[in-house]
């Protein structure tokens, strides 16, 4: 049975990750921190821990080296998945000192232990849209476009993602950097615009609020659907060598589009519930992101099933109750297709 190690199990990514690599048969370890009120909604329905047999937690911290050495020093797993970080941008200009030590430093870590034990787990480090501009006139991104990030947390992302390469080039160590662009699900983070979205919507349907408060509706984002995008982070593990790769659907939408097709499957009118606020607008912005994915489906044979307007009826049938998120099917129908 193979060992993974995941930190950022408890995120969106890293609780479909779990799941996804347990019916895979492997033995998965994840990285937890200590919070005062235990609540870890995304990985509770699959885990009956401590006493689970083929998943464990550690408590740690991506700031505290000591624990990552301690954890990996036991674990001593095949693969390791690095998807802990700060990952909200605009709070990123709130916290750029933790950004950076987390997002990026937390990655040095990682490798100089994995190094000096002498261990030959591959690494995926999740690396992100947001090392590139967002100037139109740069995209489609793909892997030979710049790097040119416009916040505390791009930047963070530059620097682990450049760390990465260093010690793969030094050492020859395995790892790889997945150039992921935005990706969503019911299990996102409840401050990001789409399920933000989503979830106000829900409310304002139940009479518990009249208006959604959002920012910049301008912005233009290529989502995808976060269950088939930790299915290309596997796959980049289970190559010969390691190859970064942009993952992205190839379509881009503004958050007004976003808006409008939520509204429209819930029966809302966008312009009667939301009020544009400052307080949600960002001091810098990424204008416009659309992937370049050709890379990755020539390599790794991968191309994403859900596109846009299926990735809004998912997020908006599962908040309304109409139907519940059909990761499992998706991932079902994908293996079918490969085999
Ligand atoms: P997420 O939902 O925000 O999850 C972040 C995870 O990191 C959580 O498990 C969080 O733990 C953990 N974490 C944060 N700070 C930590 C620290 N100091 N020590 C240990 N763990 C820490 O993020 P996500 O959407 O799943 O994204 C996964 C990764 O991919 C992140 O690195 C993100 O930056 C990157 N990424 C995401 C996207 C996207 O569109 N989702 C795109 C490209 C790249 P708690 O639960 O305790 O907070
Ligand atoms: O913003 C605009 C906002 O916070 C998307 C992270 O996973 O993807 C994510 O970063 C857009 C931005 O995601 C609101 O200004 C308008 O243009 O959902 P978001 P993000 O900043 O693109 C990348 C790839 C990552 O790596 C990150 O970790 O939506 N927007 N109004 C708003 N955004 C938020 N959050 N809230 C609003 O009210």
């Amino acid at each position: 049975m193979k060992v993974a190690f995941i930190t950022g199990i408890t995120g969106q990514d890293g609780s479909y990750l779990a799941e996804y690599l347990i019916r895979k048969g492997y033995i998965v370890h994840g990285l937890i921190r200590r919070t005062s009120y235990m609540i870890r909604t995304r990985i509770d329905h699959f885990i009956n821990w401590p006493h689970s047999k083929n998943m464990f937690l550690h408590y740690g911290d991506m700031t505290d080296p000591v624990s990552i050495q301690n954890i990996l020093g036991k674990v001593r797993p095949d693969e390791i998945y690095n998807l802990a970080a700060q990952s909200h941008v605009k709070i990123s200009y709130e916290t750029p000192v933790y950004t950076a030590e987390t997002t990026g430093l937390g990655l040095l870590y990682l490798l100089e232990t994995v190094r000096s034990l002498g261990l030959k787990s591959k690494i995926y480090q999740a690396s992100t849209s947001e090392l590139f501009s967002g100037d139109k006139s740069e995209a489609p991104q793909n892997e030979a476009t710049r790097f040119h990030p416009k916040n505390p947390y791009g930047v963070s992302k530059l620097y682990s993602a450049e760390i990465a390469r260093i010690y793969k080039e030094s050492y020859g160590m395995f790892i790889v950097n997945g150039i992921l662009f935005n990706h969503e699900s019911p299990r996102r983070g409840e401050n990001f615009v789409t399920r933000k979205i989503t979830l106000d919507i829900k409310k304002v349907i139940d009479g518990k609020k009249d208006y959604i408060y959002l920012g910049n509706l301008d912005a233009q984002r290529d989502w995808g659907y976060a269950p088939e995008y930790v299915e290309a982070m596997w796959m980049m593990l289970q190559q010969e060598e390691p190859i970064d790769l942009v993952i992205s659907t190839g379509e881009t939408h503004s958050v007004r589009d976003f808006l409008q097709e939520a509204c429209d499957l819930a029966g809302l009118d966008p312009e009667a519930i939301v009020k544009i606020h400052e307080l949600y607008k960002r001091p810098n912005e990424v204008d416009y992101l659309c992937g370049d994915s050709t890379k990755a489906k020539t390599i790794l044979g991968w191309a994403p099933k859900v596109k846009f307007r299926e990735l809004v009826k998912i997020m908006i049938n599962f908040e309304l109750g109409r139907s519940p998120d059909p990761y499992e099917q998706i991932w079902d129908q994908n293996q079918q297709e490969n085999s």
